[in-house]
């Protein structure tokens, strides 16, 4: 039996990046571990009084489930202890998340995280996510980490991925050498290699937008659905509207069977609603490398300059053709205002 594990894959891998010290390997195995508990813990949520509100509210006015914080604690917990990881900027936290400990203070990299996207979905057995990204601090080694770590562009991730605590509970994450998922086999504790090099198809009939949104939508979003609602020419079929109210859980159908997921800008949320820095530039930097696109409309998404750490935007991602076509609606509109 040809069995590859998450931690034997990165090791292979580790040869490629001839400065490669084994520090990204460390960071990646704590991640691992920490997705295996909070799988634990996901696929118990009706059985454990661990469902259901603490009462907090977090940065994002969300009222903050018990399982948020839980997987909050156990990803911050488990990165710092790596001492890879000298702090995390978290969708669950105001502030960046750091340790007075001095081993963790020398750690490489720094972490953007969302610990548990869609949890509203937890209380109704819905598909949820953690979503990563991963940079290389700028800040000097052995002192806490600096704002200007967690600002930077897209571009300069080294890493980016997601665990879908869904029928199956998967990894899937990128270096920047292609997208690779692996599948929890929990008989054996073990992410397993079951998709390498994931390839997103150039064009689908999928989009995922909250509908209920539309008549707050821009005009070229709106020109964009209603020709995806037209009956296709080859197909005499309208495109398939599929919308499951997590980011993690919509990406993953859309970049294995083509499609575009869509949350531009609305009246309520006039800069989008997801978060560019723990949401977007990590979804963003695994649709390039599956051969897909991001964007907010307007600019690629990868190459925005992050002004604060719970910034948000328009976000548009999937399919090449299908978001070339979108932007091509929103300029026509824009134009001709
Ligand atoms: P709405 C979950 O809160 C999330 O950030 C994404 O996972 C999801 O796609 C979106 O928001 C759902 O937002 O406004 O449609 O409920």
């Amino acid at each position: 039996m040809n069995l590859i594990t998450l931690s034997e894959f990165i090791l292979q891998r580790q040869v490629e990046y001839p400065k490669a010290k084994g520090e990204f390997t460390r960071l990646m195995h704590h991640l691992g571990v920490a997705a295996k508990i909070v799988h634990k813990k996901v696929s118990k949520a009706g059985l454990v009084d661990i469902l259901g509100s603490i009462g907090n509210i977090n940065v994002q006015g969300e009222d903050q489930k018990k399982l948020d914080v839980f997987a909050h604690e156990e990803f911050t917990e488990m990165m710092l202890a790596s001492e890879e990881c000298c702090g995390i900027a978290s969708e669950e936290s105001e502030q960046i998340v750091c340790s007075p400990n001095p081993h963790t203070k020398e750690g490489g990299y720094v972490i953007c995280m969302d610990p548990l996207d869609g949890s509203s979905n937890i209380d109704v057995n819905v598909s949820v996510g953690t979503i990563f990204s991963i940079y290389r601090r700028l800040s000097r080694r052995g002192e806490n980490p600096a704002l200007e770590d967690f600002l930077q562009p897209g571009d300069e991730q080294v890493a980016a991925g997601y665990i879908i605590y869904g029928s199956s509970t998967m990894l899937v994450y990128t270096t920047g050498k292609g997208v690779h998922g692996f599948t929890l086999d929990p008989s054996i504790g073990e992410f397993c290699l079951s998709n390498m090099d994931m390839k997103t198809p150039k064009k689908g009939k999928i989009y995922s937008t909250n509908q209920g949104n539309f008549a707050h939508y821009p005009e070229g979003i709106k020109e964009y659905i209603r020709y995806c609602q037209e009956d296709d020419p080859a197909s005499k079929r309208p495109y398939t509207l599929r919308y499951i109210g997590s980011l993690v859980a919509d990406f993953h159908r859309n970049m294995l069977k083509g499609g575009i997921y869509i949350y531009p800008e609305t009246v309520s949320n006039p800069n989008g609603k997801l978060r560019l820095l723990y949401e977007c530039n990590p979804i963003a930097f695994l649709s390039e490398q599956s051969g897909g696109k991001a964007s907010t409309g307007y600019e690629r998404v990868l190459s925005i300059k992050p002004l604060e750490l719970h910034q948000r935007i328009p976000f548009i991602v999937g399919s090449a053709e299908m978001v070339d076509m979108l932007e091509k609606f929103i300029q026509e509109k824009s134009s001709i205002k």
